[in-house]
């Protein structure tokens, strides 16, 4: 069978000429109108994005190159021992657009592992952060260091032809996803273990690899948690915080390992990816406050002083969602299944059935369903993962599938650097008041 390089070097000009074609057709047609709210508003609602991996349906939630998650649980290829998909499948799927069998998943696997190794200054640039730095800090900046072998880099300083930019870029995504799991893992060894890292076995897939530096690979159920986790963390179309700007800085011509490292550095907002770690605290801080076994009366007591203080209920609403997350879904069908009596998940159920009426009743909230980090972290919990500080590290682990994936197109398609149009507050009233 083929190799993913192969495959994609078949793609690249297809989709070359399909580009065309669409610009040639459809080029001058106008996908919306922009107004000054949305200017003002965070962009809301501007379609002004092209992104080829998936597409976020405000109602139906993500599909990976047209398969929601349940059509991805059940057609990407499994590990022999497990029931969830391997995350080397989607991210076959979305580079490619397609299925891939479980011998090209296999074939991904151990190519990530082949490739797992990072430089020593690396190793010491992270055993040299304080345990007090957080856990995504350290990863922006060891990212950050990968820099060091990039070969787009080292490519475009010898001149090469922008019609060979896709090629360097595929290897460096490629080695950025593969060392991720020994960056990850030190980091976490050195702030909440004894600093040894165990190393990668060649021959196992990537979330067992991942789950064996954490030092959780004995137990299969958090290697099939990994999984999933990793396959549904992966890509949410292109206009969150860590997805843009990868495509931003990447749209400079930085290489892959600065573009994915500013992107954690947005990751690690508490809007963004933190979430993650706020809804944790957010309720064991509820546990402290109001108990383990609290009435619903009283949760929902919480629940409005969270608002009535100014801050954000964490792990809830959503910038284009306006239903339930499938990804919190696939989450909760993974608790109902495995630890359907653990008293934080029935705390993270009760919560998903007051939440969204308080929400509604408070007015603001344009969704006040669960999205993805209102689930997570009690899984994490329960099979012994419990540094919540350390979470959103995961999230960036398998966020780097999705961006990197559309990265290598966007040099394959020659997107240009990304420069939108900005006015200032003086020339709208100008513009619109006359004078
Ligand atoms: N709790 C309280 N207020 C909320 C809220 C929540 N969970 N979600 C939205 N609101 C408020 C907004 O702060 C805003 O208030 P304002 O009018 O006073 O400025 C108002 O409701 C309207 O906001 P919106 O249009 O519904 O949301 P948005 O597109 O501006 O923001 C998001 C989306 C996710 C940042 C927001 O819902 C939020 O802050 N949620 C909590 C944090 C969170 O869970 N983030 C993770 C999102 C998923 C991810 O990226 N990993």
């Amino acid at each position: 069978p083929k190799t993913l390089k192969e495959r994609l070097s078949e793609l690249v000009p297809e989709k070359q000429e399909e580009i065309k074609n669409i610009k040639k057709e459809h080029g001058a047609k106008s996908l919306g109108n922009v107004t000054v709210d949305m200017a003002y508003g965070g962009m809301r609602g501007i379609k002004g994005l092209i992104w080829e991996g998936s597409v976020l349906d405000p109602d139906e939630g993500i599909r990976f190159r047209g398969y929601t998650i349940n059509e991805c649980r059940e057609l990407l290829p499994k590990a022999d021992d497990g029931e969830e998909p391997l995350p080397e499948g989607l991210l076959w799927l979305l580079i490619t657009g397609e299925i891939p069998s479980k011998e090209q998943v296999q074939a991904l696997s151990a190519e990530f592992a082949a490739r797992s190794a990072i430089p020593s200054f690396v190793e010491d640039l992270i055993d040299r952060c304080p345990n007090t730095l957080h856990p995504m800090s350290q990863f922006s900046l060891a990212v950050t260091a990968l820099q060091h072998d990039s070969n787009f880099a080292k490519a475009y300083q010898t001149g090469v032809n922008k019609n060979e930019y896709w090629l360097y870029l595929y290897e460096d995504a490629m080695d950025l996803i593969s060392k991720l799991p020994n960056v990850a893992g030190r980091i976490y060894r050195n702030v909440y273990k004894d600093g040894k890292v165990p190393p990668i076995e060649p021959d196992r897939d990537y979330s067992y690899n991942l789950a064996k530096i954490l030092g959780y690979s004995d137990n299969k159920e958090f290697v099939e948690l990994l999984r999933l986790y990793l396959t549904i963390h992966s890509d949410h179309e292109g206009g969150n915080v860590s997805a843009h700007t990868t495509r931003l800085v990447g749209s400079a011509l930085s290489d892959p390992f600065l573009a994915f490292s500013a992107a954690l550095n947005g990751l690690a907002g508490p809007l963004h990816g933190l979430a993650n770690q706020e809804v944790v605290r957010w309720i064991f801080h509820m546990k402290d406050v109001i108990g383990e076994s609290p009435s619903d009366e009283t949760v929902k007591e919480y629940v409005w002083n969270t608002l009535k203080s100014g801050k954000v209920v964490p792990g809830y609403g959503h910038a284009v969602l306006r239903k339930t997350d499938p990804r919190y879904t696939a989450q909760r069908d993974f608790a109902l299944k495995h630890l359907p009596n653990d008293p934080l998940f029935k705390l993270v159920s009760q919560l998903y059935n007051i939440v969204p009426g308080v929400l509604l009743e408070h007015g603001r909230t344009k969704n006040p369903w669960p999205n993805v980090d209102a689930h997570s972290g009690v899984l994490l919990q329960y099979y012994g993962l419990v540094e919540q500080n350390y979470y959103t590290v995961l999230f960036g682990v398998s966020r780097s599938l999705g961006v990197l994936s559309q990265l290598i197109w966007d040099r394959a398609l020659g997107f240009p650097i990304e420069r939108p149009k900005s006015y200032s507050s003086a020339l709208i009233r100008k513009m619109f008041e006359g004078q």
